[in-house]
């Protein structure tokens, strides 16, 4: 395969049809992630992601979004930043512009600021009275945890080049300052030209606890399929946890090798993603629970 584009979520669809368009004009990896994750970013109608995410308990739209590029395996990536429409840019000029990898907070948005970014109101009028409807039930002591689905997204360009990124608003109702897996390397994310990449959405708790993306990039080094590689990535820290933990988070990931062969794997009953390449035309594709 010359380019392709593996991504979570069935919202990821509109971003990969409009990045296919710019990678196969010559476009690269990185581009291709960062057009996904800011086409679900501006959607409103994603509460998980960017602008009309679900908030923290406190009701701020708290975002974390991590870049890697495959060619050099330099990072860039933002957590806990809040009132500025597209994280995944500002990652990437943290990629670009600075020597570090993460930036956090307050030090994340003034650096946002310094590079142009406009601050934008992120909640909506739909997500404020969901927080607010959500509160009331937690107060009489539900559950707060549920609902939360990261973009990330994995991408090889025609001139061999991978690119990996995340995006999200993290879990609906989360501690302020509560950082999840998506902007830590190796939990969310990881990508190398000389093996593969992945991207993972679900419970970052549960995610980070077995460096789930680094593992899944490991395997298909060794010689695994993206496939196998990330049903045993899913299997293994699933099964682990399992040993003393009742309820295991969820765990989904999708992959793909240097080649453009791609996989996912899942705990949940199901999990969809998006996948194009120059063979196929982006489509929403659907895995199983592993065994
Ligand atoms: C997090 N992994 O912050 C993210 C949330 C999410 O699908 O994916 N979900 O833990």
């Amino acid at each position: 395969m010359s380019w392709a584009i593996i991504a979570t979520w069935p919202f990821a669809l509109k971003g990969v049809e409009k990045a296919s368009d710019i990678i196969k004009e010559s476009g690269n990896a990185l581009d291709a992630v960062e057009v996904v994750a800011k086409a679900v970013e501006a959607d409103p109608d994603v509460d998980s992601v960017g602008f009309g995410g679900l908030p923290n308990i406190a009701g701020e739209v708290e975002l974390d979004a991590a870049i890697m590029d495959g060619k050099d395996l330099s990072i860039g990536a933002v957590a806990g930043i809040k009132g500025f429409m597209h994280p995944i840019s500002i990652a990437r000029k943290v990629m670009e512009k600075t020597p570090h990898n993460v930036l956090i907070g307050r030090g994340a948005e003034e650096f946002a600021a310094r590079m142009g970014f406009k601050n934008a109101v992120l909640i909506t009028d739909k997500t404020r009275k969901i927080w607010e409807e959500r509160i009331s039930e937690i107060e009489k002591g539900q559950s707060p945890y549920e609902g939360h689905d990261t973009v990330g997204i994995v991408a090889l360009d025609p001139k061999g080049d991978m690119a990996c990124g995340t995006s999200t608003s993290g879990l609906f109702l989360k501690y302020r300052g509560r950082v999840g897996d998506s902007p830590l390397v190796g939990s969310g994310f990881y990508v190398d030209n000389t093996a593969g990449g992945a991207a993972a959405t679900g419970m970052g708790e549960d995610i980070m606890k077995g460096c789930t993306c680094f593992y899944a990039v490991e395997l298909m080094r060794q010689g695994y399929s993206p496939k196998d590689a990330a049903e045993e990535a899913v299997r293994r820290i699933h099964k682990r946890l399992a040993e003393t933990k009742e309820h295991v988070g969820d765990i989904s990931i999708v992959c793909m090798d240097n080649k453009g062969n791609w996989g996912a794997a899942t705990n949940r009953p199901e999990f969809e993603f998006v996948f194009a390449s120059d063979e196929v035309a982006p489509a929403v594709y659907k895995v199983t629970r592993v065994s």
